[in-house]
């Protein structure tokens, strides 16, 4: 699937602002054939997340209608017409003018109709999403899973999340309308490689219908440019770019190139994508992470897509403002946890230099037969999707298979071999992880390339006792390094700190115990030369479901504030990130 763009051949439509909405909590809108068009409760923003937007709103999951009438001319030389869902949590059906396109199962990765049939071109259009964020046990992310010893697993959390964080639902990324030529460039991987003081750049990909005989591509960055020809084979295309002197990407040098694929008939253009790109390797070797062949030490964050007014729904200004943010504590990386985030994302770290651990939406997994099958099918599913989506950014250093899995159950092992295969065959150039809380007894972590652990000493266990907690790091670090001999990451740890609650001596939930805490963290792991990388739990504070140890359904382990105001833990990493080993 290519992002939508627009050019010479292409033209892509967004629709944005208010959409006609209406709840269905018995679910009858079905049966009264809401599906043709209904009449509207509310008018509602997308995208956004539908709960942060009214009161009666704030805790539904569903099911729910959306409707926006459109009129829509496309150009005859560019016939196809097709909608395309960046994210719409969780399950969603949608229709055109009162007919199906089809379904959708998950949250966050995106999917799309041809509606080329379907459109009438005198309008007006009328399309109708039903939607239901609903929680399951059979779902990913799970919800309302009974109490189980073996997978000790207990929910808290109201609505009854399996998970840390609120379960937002409705139309959360752009919609866009686009249209292409009949016979278009359907998909295409770069994959970079070094070779001495020169890089490859391999591009490949194929086409949708049939004509056109050659592909002409395009690279070009710093007054450098290469053209090639190649002809079709069947509808697969290939070339391979040697690039001299090439100008690598890395965090603090994010240099990147341009790629223009154009489908030739007859020696003429009938379609065209353009794409930015950056030549670099990363490889894991032995301990270490190597980005072009140079060891890197990760810094930087867990994070979510939270935003007080719209959810999900990150506005493009308050993302600007989280990398400002990471970059002024002098993190380089992020992962996207628990769910990979907008595309819009990935281009900020593409182009400002962070490297990006993608993790797919797998999170508060467990291995309980029931529903396992179904489990596999869509972390498969979700699987193949990210990588589709996200396989050409820079950024993107690390797949992420899953965070926290409840991996007691014998079962987990041949889930997550599975996963990895399925993972590396997609893409063989990056390596795959898994992010665990039972440390060395993740068994998984042995056919993984990276091992990755959440630890919370000094936190939800030796509360308030950091000289207990940090010894306890250090000795768990130890023993995991001494099971696996792996590269390790901490890809969380933290503390929740009250914006202006102070102490001394610090306690739990003040600024100061939080500062303390994360620095002991670092003073630990700068002294083991096996762990490569130190994400903090969380940038921001962000909105959870409630519960005892959540108050105001906050989780308030942000280093930033929720409307991204630094707490003391952030000046605290901006001076020790300065210092420490890179
Ligand atoms: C970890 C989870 C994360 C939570 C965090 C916490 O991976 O989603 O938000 O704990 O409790 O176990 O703050």
């Amino acid at each position: 699937m290519i992002r939508p763009q627009t050019n010479r051949f292409r033209k892509a439509q967004v629709f944005q602002g208010p959409w006609d909405f209406r709840k269905d909590p018995f679910d009858q809108g079905g049966q009264k054939g809401w599906f043709k068009g209904f009449k509207k409760e509310k008018s509602l923003l997308v995208p956004a997340s539908w709960n942060e937007q009214a009161p009666d709103l704030k805790n539904f999951l569903g099911p729910a209608w959306y409707q926006k009438d459109f009129d829509f001319f496309p150009n005859p030389k560019w016939p196809r017409v097709f909608f395309r869902f960046d994210s719409v949590h969780y399950f969603s059906t949608v229709w055109l003018n009162g007919k199906k396109l089809g379904s959708h199962e998950g949250g966050h990765l995106p999917f799309e109709f041809e509606i080329t049939e379907f459109f009438l071109r005198k309008g007006p259009n009328r399309l109708v999403l039903r939607v239901e964020g609903l929680l399951k046990p059979d779902r990913v992310p799970p919800g309302n899973v009974p109490f189980d010893p073996k997978d000790a697993f207990n929910n808290q959390f109201n609505p009854p999340a399996s998970f840390d964080f609120f379960p937002y639902c409705g139309i959360q990324r752009e919609v866009t309308l686009y249209t292409t030529p009949r016979t278009l460039l359907r998909d295409v991987t770069v994959r970079t490689t070094l070779s001495g003081k020169k890089a490859f750049v391999k591009v490949s990909g194929c086409l949708d219908g049939k004509g056109g005989q050659t592909v002409r591509f395009t690279l070009e960055g710093f007054g450098w440019r290469s053209i090639r020809h190649e002809p079709l084979v069947g509808r697969n295309f290939q070339a391979v770019f040697p690039v001299p002197k090439p100008r690598l990407w890395a965090p603090g040098s994010p240099n990147l190139y341009e790629l223009r694929v154009e489908l030739l008939k007859d020696g003429k253009p009938v379609d065209e994508v353009r794409m930015p790109m950056g030549i670099r390797t990363v490889q894991v070797r032995g301990n270490q992470i190597l980005l072009n062949g140079k060891t890197v030490f990760l810094k930087g964050f867990g994070r979510h897509e939270d935003h007080p007014l719209l959810g999900r729904a990150l506005p493009d200004k308050v993302r600007a403002k989280d990398f400002q943010n990471m970059a002024w504590t002098g993190a380089n990386s992020y992962r996207t946890s628990h769910y990979p985030y907008s595309e819009k994302d990935l281009d900020l770290a593409d182009r400002l230099g962070f490297l990006v651990i993608d993790e797919t939406p797998a999170v508060g997994l467990f291995f309980h037969p029931k529903g396992l099958p179904k489990r596999l099918r869509l972390c498969r599913q979700f699987t193949r999707e990210m990588i589709g989506r996200d396989k050409n950014h820079p950024s993107v250093v690390m797949w992420s298979l899953a965070n926290e899995p409840h991996s007691h159950r014998p079962e987990a092992r041949p889930f997550f071999k599975d996963l990895a295969r399925l993972a590396r065959g997609l893409d063989p150039t990056r390596p795959v992880t898994l992010v665990s809380y039972l440390g060395a007894a993740e068994e998984s972590f042995r056919f993984l390339d990276v091992v990755c652990v959440n630890r919370y000493f000094g936190w939800y266990s030796e509360p308030g006792d950091l000289p207990k907690a940090f010894p306890r790091l250090s000795k768990d670090l130890d023993a995991i390094h001494r099971k696996f001999r792996k590269l390790l990451l901490v890809t969380e740890f933290g503390a929740d700190a009250l914006p202006g609650s102070h102490a001394n001596p610090p306690v739990l939930f003040s600024e100061e115990y939080q500062a303390e805490l994360i620095e002991g963290y670092l003073r630990v792991m700068a002294r083991k030369p096996f762990v490569r990388g130190a994400q903090v739990w969380n940038l921001n504070d962000f909105r959870t479901a409630q519960a005892v140890h959540r108050p105001n359904g906050m989780n308030y382990k942000g280093v930033f504030t929720r409307n991204r105001r630094p707490k003391l833990a952030a000046y605290r990493l901006r001076k020790l990130w300065r210092e420490f080993p890179v």
